[in-house]
């Protein structure tokens, strides 16, 4: 199983999700389940518009250095212009982990860096997959209360349906 963290702030952020999730599609991901649309502050470079945040799980045939091409060529698509570091981005597409793999290279590491230390992952993760051990070692109930991430993660209610 593949979890993918998805985030935007720019534009019309319910639209950018869903042209992203259209994307993941066409590409050949066969998504499994999505959670709701959360409201997050940003983390990291702080001066920005707050993000609309989702995690999907997915079953995906190839490997991950062909997901991260579709990916790119996905944010690419949606005017993703690369900046600096955690800059604001009409969409954001994370590999948080791939079918429990190790992978540490230039382009792509996996699992991602960050995902313990950011509720804006964990909490919509827990959500749809409340069951979910981190590399046959870690809950996420336990990694959710070893994290020290205090940023506000609201989840929209009135969005649910709609993505
Ligand atoms: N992504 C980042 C940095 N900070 N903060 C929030 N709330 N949501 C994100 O998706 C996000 C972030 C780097 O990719
Ligand atoms: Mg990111
Ligand atoms: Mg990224």
């Amino acid at each position: 199983m593949v979890v993918l963290s998805l985030g935007s702030n720019i534009g019309n952020r319910q639209e950018n999700l869903r042209k992203a999730i259209d994307g993941l599609n066409s590409a050949g991901l066969e998504i499994l389940k999505i959670s709701s649309i959360y409201e997050t502050e940003p983390i990291g470079f702080k001066e920005q518009d707050k993000f609309y945040n989702i995690v999907l799980t997915a079953e995906y045939s190839k490997d991950s250095l062909e997901l991260l091409s579709e990916i790119h060529r996905i944010e690419k698509n949606l005017g993703r212009k690369r900046e600096f570091e955690n800059s604001p981005r009409t969409i954001d597409i994370d590999i948080i982990t791939f079918n429990d793999q190790k992978v540490d290279t230039e382009s792509l590491t996996i699992p991602h860096k960050e995902y313990m230390n950011r509720k804006f992952v964990l909490i919509p993760l827990a959500e749809i997959e409340p069951k979910f051990i981190f590399n046959s070692k870690r809950s996420i109930e336990e990694t959710l209360s070893k994290c020290n991430d205090s940023s506000e993660v609201v989840k929209l209610t009135e969005l649910n349906d709609e993505i």
